[in-house]
């Protein structure tokens, strides 16, 4: 595997000089200052990939620049509203462009409207460690009395509906306010931070769009830009709806493995791959994680390693420790080894390039201002316990 870490570039908190120290050999990186839709120039992206090659200079672990983690697909080009048609040639011009810079994955997504989803970005565990939460009945809570939406029946049931009720008379208002922050964009690589007035007005865009709208408008995106990673040897790796359930009512398209059998069937092409983030895939209690593995570790081109536990309703999770959730992890590192065997047969690069996905907030770290999951000392302690097994997976007998 390519030992990888995520860096939010030159203002992230977390520094490169810190990531060396991870025994991390690669930076997954995005330029965030670039506004969705316009088009990734060739001096930005290899002037990132400068920053990284010159901070190599003053430390012997070198890093280098493998996955651009993402570039955010448009809301426009996802409904194919508007200027949709100009916005994917920009994107297809990123594309040309990061190739240019022999950088040969791009992950990406296409959940409506927002990308990741959490409630709560601070939540206790017995430990004193601080996690990402996601509560499903805090959604409904968003929904019902921050957004104040009208239709919600339509989607819960009375049961539930009460149990928010209850729920909400509880909570204060700074917790509140933190559901508001968490849901509108206080993650990491949220593409806007949205108003309450503009997250409805958006909602509004989606009214008319179904689970196969979202299909097809998807299935139109891939013929434009595969052909385009094709021709320059880029792998698109699609990272699944995190969580991978509907929200707010929009229709979801990469939650389980029927999405991804659909999504490789519409364009079947080496370039059509998956961003196998474990810790999405495992949130939904129907995912058998090991399965879709099985099924398409062919097109894997990209892996986020995180846990989760989930709650009894089935809905609810709290990240995890990596090695102490619900996946276990022997078995799907174990599995990721093999499809690398397996690779090493008939192509000279059979590395996966692979990153501890999120790591709680311990120690030193619960001092600092951090982007939400993406601590230093959690996401090293989760690096360290996935080297691990992987040594110990990998041994030869003496
Ligand atoms: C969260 C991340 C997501 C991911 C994008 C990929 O931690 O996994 O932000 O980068 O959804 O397009």
């Amino acid at each position: 595997m390519e030992l990888s870490f995520r860096w939010y570039g030159p203002n992230d908190p977390v520094k490169l000089t810190e990531i060396r120290q991870s025994n991390a050999n690669f930076i997954v990186t995005s330029l965030h200052q670039i506004p969705t839709g316009d088009k990734w120039p060739y001096e930005e992206i290899k002037r990132r990939k400068n920053i990284i090659h010159k901070s190599n200079l003053y430390g012997l672990n070198k890093l280098d620049w493998n996955v651009v983690e993402s570039i955010p697909v448009h809301n426009n080009i996802k409904l194919r509203h508007s200027n949709y048609k100009r916005l994917i040639d920009n994107y297809k011009d990123s594309i040309f462009n990061i190739a240019k810079n022999k950088i040969k994955i791009i992950c990406y997504n296409f959940m409506p409207i927002i990308d990741w989803t959490r409630t709560q970005l601070d939540f206790k565990l017995p430990s004193d460690v601080h996690a990402l939460r996601f509560n499903y009945i805090h959604i409904l809570i968003f929904e019902k009395y921050i957004l104040k939406l009208r239709d919600i029946e339509k989607r819960y049931s009375r049961s539930l509906i009460l149990k928010a009720e209850k729920e909400f008379k509880k909570m204060n208002n700074k917790q509140i306010s933190n559901l508001k922050c968490a849901v509108m964009g206080g993650l990491p690589a949220a593409e806007t931070k949205y108003t309450i007035n503009k997250f409805k007005e958006m909602l509004k865009l989606y009214d008319d769009i179904n689970k196969n709208d979202l299909r097809n408008n998807f299935s139109e995106f891939l013929k434009q830009i595969i052909p385009v990673a094709e021709e320059n040897n880029i792998k698109m790796a699609l990272h699944p709806d995190d969580p991978p359930m509907e929200l707010f009512g929009l229709p979801r398209i990469v939650s389980n493995y029927d999405d991804y059998n659909f999504i490789f069937n519409q364009y079947n092409s080496r370039s059509n791959g998956m961003t196998f983030c474990v810790g999405s895939l495992a949130s939904n209690y129907k995912n058998n994680i090991y399965k879709i593995f099985e099924k398409f570790s062919q097109k894997i081109h990209f892996i986020h390693l995180r846990n989760i536990i989930k709650d009894n309703d089935k809905k609810s999770f709290t990240e995890s420790g990596h090695l102490d959730g619900d996946v276990n992890f022997i078995k799907i590192i174990k599995k990721i080894l093999n499809e690398e065997r397996r690779r090493k047969k008939t192509y000279k690069n059979f590395h996966i390039p692979m990153r501890p996905d999120h790591g709680h907030c311990l120690l030193d770290d619960k001092y600092k201002k951090l982007n939400p999951g993406y601590s230093v000392i959690g996401r090293m302690k989760g690096l360290a316990e996935i080297r691990g097994v992987i040594e110990s997976l990998t041994i030869k007998n003496d």
